[in-house]
This record gives structure tokens, C-alpha cells and sequence, in this order.
């Protein structure tokens, strides 16, 4: 490999994979991450990021509406979410949801994020009212809109398929499906940390049944808990198996476990350093190579370990956020929201070149 850096052993197996275009196997990725070589990781994500993005790096201009925290799931490293009656519980109204989206409009939000809670109470009606008037307020912008896990929901609420519910999404606005729920795909796991919820296998079926009707997904990881490397490298493998089979992946967001106020609070478990952080970016982004998008997602992260990551493999910092509960319920400290001219500041510092996108990458905006 050019440069100062020289790799140790493994590495270099894996940096000549690369140069020769051969895929990463199951052993590669779990070398990445038990290799203490970060910044030969980092080193040879940057390089594939670049050979796909150049130096640049993409934000969106958005604002995340979390419409509901009643949940029946209680996922155990979840501290947004209350059970149905709670005393802490909320279910915004249209007219609230209308507000926040009002407010967005004003500072020109190209991107709307909504997801919640499963919450009995709310069924397709609402949702389908909401994007209606949602997509009244915002036209111009893109709509992403309940995760595999809300639409699985749904479809048992109303005893329909999956197909039925995303088609009557589609139709009153929404654009895309954010990645959520998707956690760490093996049963081991899940049955620790969120014994309520879908099974993996059935979040890929969700995702698989979005692609083949022309939506565009993104996948998530949550990280940094009671899972291995053979796990999250496991996890890895099944997006990008899918992804060969659809293309209809845009992103790619590994999600920093936060674990303050959750029920997983006593398990020991610290937040994430810097170092996993930057690993996994750079890890998603040497074996996802079928994924375009790589997101360093500075809510969960901070902006300062995702301003770095823009030399890991990283391509998408998300964006302006405005307002986030999930993270800051689990005792994330990140400021609420980063302003425009900020993000274009965040990228351009790193060296750099910022692009306004939509959430399906579309360019808005180039050259500030
Ligand atoms: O599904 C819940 C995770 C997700 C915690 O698609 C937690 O562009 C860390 O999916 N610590 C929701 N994570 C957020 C999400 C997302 C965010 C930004 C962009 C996109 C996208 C998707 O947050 C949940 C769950 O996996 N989560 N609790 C926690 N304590
Ligand atoms: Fe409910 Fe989602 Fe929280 Fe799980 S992560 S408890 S499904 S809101």
C-alpha cells in the first residue's frame, strides 16, 4: 500500500483483496475489527469512499418528527419508549405534527424523518392523513417514513400483507423507509435485547417486499452491546446479500448504543469509543461494497468523531435534525440540532466538499 503506513500481515491480505476487486468474507470483516490497527482500516475505507465519492461529503437539510413513545415492543436498550397509559407517554396530534413540519419549511427542509412506537391506537388512517398533510406542507421534500418494524406492525393491526400497507403509503406521500429496527440481526441477540420485535429474517423480508415495489430503503446496525464481531459482521453479510439481489439500499447507518435510563442501564456495559465508532464505519464501508452511502450519524456519535469519520469510509453525516428524542432519551448529550451553514462548516473543516442531498441522494445543492 502506498504512503507511511505500513500493514501488518492480515491487513495487507485484505488491502491486496481490494486492489485486485475480490469481495471480503466473513473472516476479512472479523480481522477488520479485531485488528488494533484503526488507522489502516481507516486508510483503506477512505480509499474505497473516495473511489466512489471523491472528497465529497453529503448532509441533508432535515428534521426528525417521532411521532408516538407508547410502545408494546419495550426493546431493552430502548429509553424513548413508554407502555401504553404511561404517565410519560405522548402521541403528537396532526395539528402538532403539521407545526413541526411548518417550522421545517421555513429553513427550506428537503428531508422529513418520522418513526415511533408501536402503539395500538394509532392505525393507518392516521398515518396515511399524516403524510397527506405532511406532503402539503413540503412538497419538495422527501418523505421517509416508518421503519420495517412500524410497517410489520401495521399489517398485523389491519390483517393485510406488508404490500397493501406500503402501497397505501406510497400513495399518500411517502418516499423511502428509514433504517430502524433492524438492531443486530442474530436470534442470540435479539432474544437479550429485544425479545418483542420482529425477527431479523422477517426486517430483511420487510425491506426485500419495499425494494421490489420501487421503494428505497436504508439498514441500520445497532452497536456496541452485547454482541461479537462474528455477529456484526454476520449482520454485515445479510445486507449485502440482499442488496446484491434488489440494489434498493441507499444508506448504510451504524447506530452507537446509548445505554443511560434503558432497562440494559445495569448491565455494565459503557457507550461506545471513538474507536468502535470509527471501526465500524470504516468496517460497513469495506464490506457493504454494494451500498453506495456510508452514514456517520452525528446525533449518536457527536460531531466531532463523525467530522473524523469523513476519513474512515464515511460519505453522509445525516443532517439537521432539528429535534431527536430517541437518542437523548438514553442520555445522549449531542446539541438538538446542527444549523445549515454549521453542517456545511463540519464538512468543509475535514477538508471535504459538502453536498446538499434528499433523502434518496438526490443533489440539492453543491458548492457553498
Ligand atoms: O430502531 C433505540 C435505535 C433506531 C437506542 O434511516 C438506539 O437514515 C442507540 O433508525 N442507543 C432509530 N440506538 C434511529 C434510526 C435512524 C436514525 C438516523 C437515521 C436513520 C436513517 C435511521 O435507534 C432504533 C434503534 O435501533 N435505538 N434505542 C439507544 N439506547
Ligand atoms: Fe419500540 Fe422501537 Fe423503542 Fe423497540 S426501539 S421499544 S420498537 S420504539
Amino acid at each position: 500500500m502506498e504512503g507511511l503506513w505500513a500493514l501488518n500481515g492480515e491487513l495487507e491480505a485484505i488491502a491486496a483483496k481490494l486492489a485486485n476487486g475480490k469481495r471480503l468474507d466473513r473472516e476479512d470483516g472479523i480481522e477488520l475489527f479485531r485488528s488494533s490497527e484503526l488507522l489502516g482500516v481507516g486508510r483503506l475505507a477512505d480509499k474505497v469512499k473516495r473511489q466512489r465519492h471523491g472528497n465529497k461529503v453529503c448532509f441533508a437539510v432535515n428534521r426528525h418528527v417521532n411521532h408516538t413513545n407508547v410502545c408494546v415492543n419495550r426493546c431493552r436498550f430502548c429509553a424513548f419508549s413508554r407502555p401504553p397509559g404511561h404517565r410519560g407517554a405522548y402521541t403528537l396530534s396532526l395539528e402538532e405534527i403539521e407545526e413541526k413540519v411548518q417550522q421545517a419549511a421555513a429553513v427550506g427542509v428537503r428531508e422529513i424523518h418520522i418513526v415511533g412506537g408501536l402503539n395500538p391506537e394509532l392505525t393507518l388512517p392516521y398515518f396515511l392523513e399524516m403524510l397527506r398533510r405532511v406532503a402539503a406542507i413540503v412538497p419538495d421534500a422527501t418523505i421517509k417514513a416508518l421503519t420495517a418494524v412500524e410497517v410489520d406492525f401495521l399489517a398485523r393491526v389491519h390483517g393485510v400483507s406488508v404490500e397493501v400497507v406500503l402501497d397505501r403509503l406510497k400513495e399518500a406521500g411517502l418516499t423511502c423507509l428509514p433504517g430502524g429496527g433492524a438492531e443486530i440481526f442474530s436470534p442470540r441477540v435479539r432474544r437479550l435485547v429485544c425479545p418483542g420485535k420482529i425477527s431479523g429474517e422477517r426486517w430483511l423480508e420487510v425491506h426485500a417486499a419495499a425494494h421490489r415495489m420501487g421503494i428505497k430503503t436504508n439498514a441500520t446496525m445497532l452497536y456496541g452491546h452485547v454482541e461479537t464481531f462474528g455477529e456484526r459482521v454476520d449482520h454485515l453479510l445479510k445486507l449485502r446479500r440482499l442488496q446484491d439481489e434488489t440494489g434498493g439500499f441507499l444508506t448504510f447507518v451504524p447506530l452507537a448504543f446509548h445505554p443511560k435510563n434503558t432497562q440494559m442501564k445495569g448491565w455494565n456495559l459503557g457507550e461506545t469509543t471513538g474507536y468502535d465508532d470509527l471501526k465500524t464505519i470504516a468496517a460497513a464501508r469495506l464490506l457493504l461494497d454494494n451500498f453506495d452511502n456510508i452514514k456517520a450519524y452525528w446525533v449518536m456519535i457527536g460531531p466531532k468523531v463523525a467530522q473524523v469519520a469523513m476519513g474512515f469510509g464515511a460519505n453522509d453525516v445525516d443532517g439537521t435534525v432539528m429535534e431527536e428524542r430517541i437518542t437523548r432519551s438514553a442520555g445522549g448529550e449531542t446539541v438538538q440540532q446542527i444549523a445549515r451553514l454549521d453542517m456545511v462548516d463540519l464538512i468543509s473543516t475535514a477538508g471535504c466538499v459538502p453536498v446538499e442531498r434528499d433523502a434518496l441522494y438526490n443533489v440539492i445543492r453543491e458548492g457553498f
